[in-house]
């Protein structure tokens, strides 16, 4: 498998968390992309077969042993959880719902704080304040829902974190990284203890975000 990737990218972090809990990390070779600043409001040019896997060109985008491309990170999640026998990141039967209802939350949450950095990029006169607060709105939603579902979040004894914890866990983990997020912690204080210890995950350890190359 290959993997596009970048060390910024909250949906390819999920990516990499997952693999790394299921023991699949070994099996993937990354493939690195660079984005000059403008692709938060610009065409700009690709990384070597990034476009050609997946003409949406966006990060992450596998391309499974099999030669297809998978460019979307709930995919991605889904077929590697698929290679493991019981894979735990996403369970099966009726317990599906409330993970993924929850998934649906943080992913969200990913979206709006990766649409800010998009808007944040943009030259400081045509940024627009009204399109910042409206995320801003939806993170602060999204936030207060996890605190009130927190007991959901805990890793069960013995069981890998399934992908609605893997996400919330990395929707904090940006928020505490770009300077123009606000705390999520006042006012939430049991999504605040539970990421203290989620984030100290091996996997969460090993994926912490920095800067993409430009170049
Ligand atoms: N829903 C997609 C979102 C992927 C996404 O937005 N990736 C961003 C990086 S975090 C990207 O590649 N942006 C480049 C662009 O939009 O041109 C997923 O889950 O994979």
């Amino acid at each position: 498998m290959q993997l596009f990737w970048t060390p910024a990218s909250p949906f390819t972090r999920k990516v990499v968390v997952a693999a790394k809990e299921l023991g699949l990390w070994e099996n993937i070779e990354i493939a690195p992309t660079t984005w000059p600043l403008e692709w938060g409001y610009a065409t700009v040019s690709f990384t070597a077969g990034l476009a050609e896997a997946n003409p949406v060109a966006r990060i992450p985008t596998l391309i499974t042993d099999d030669g297809v491309g998978l460019g979307c990170s709930t995919l991605i999640c889904q077929h590697l959880n698929g290679q493991v026998v019981g894979g735990e990141v996403i369970p099966s039967g009726a317990a599906q719902w409330p993970m993924w209802s929850l998934y649906a939350v943080a992913d969200g949450l990913l979206e709006a704080q990766v649409a800010m950095r998009a808007e944040m990029l943009r030259p400081a006169a045509v940024r627009s304040e009204d399109y910042l607060q409206k995320q801003r709105d939806r993170i602060d939603r999204c936030f207060d829902h996890m605190e009130g579902r927190s007991e959901e979040l805990a890793v069960a004894d013995g069981a890998l974190p399934n992908l609605a914890q893997i996400t919330a866990g990395i929707a904090c983990g940006y928020q505490d990284w770009r300077e123009w997020l606000t705390d999520f912690r006042p006012g939430r204080a049991n999504l605040s203890s539970w990421y203290e210890g989620f984030r100290l995950r091996p996997a969460m350890r090993a994926s912490e975000p920095k800067d993409t190359p430009e170049v």
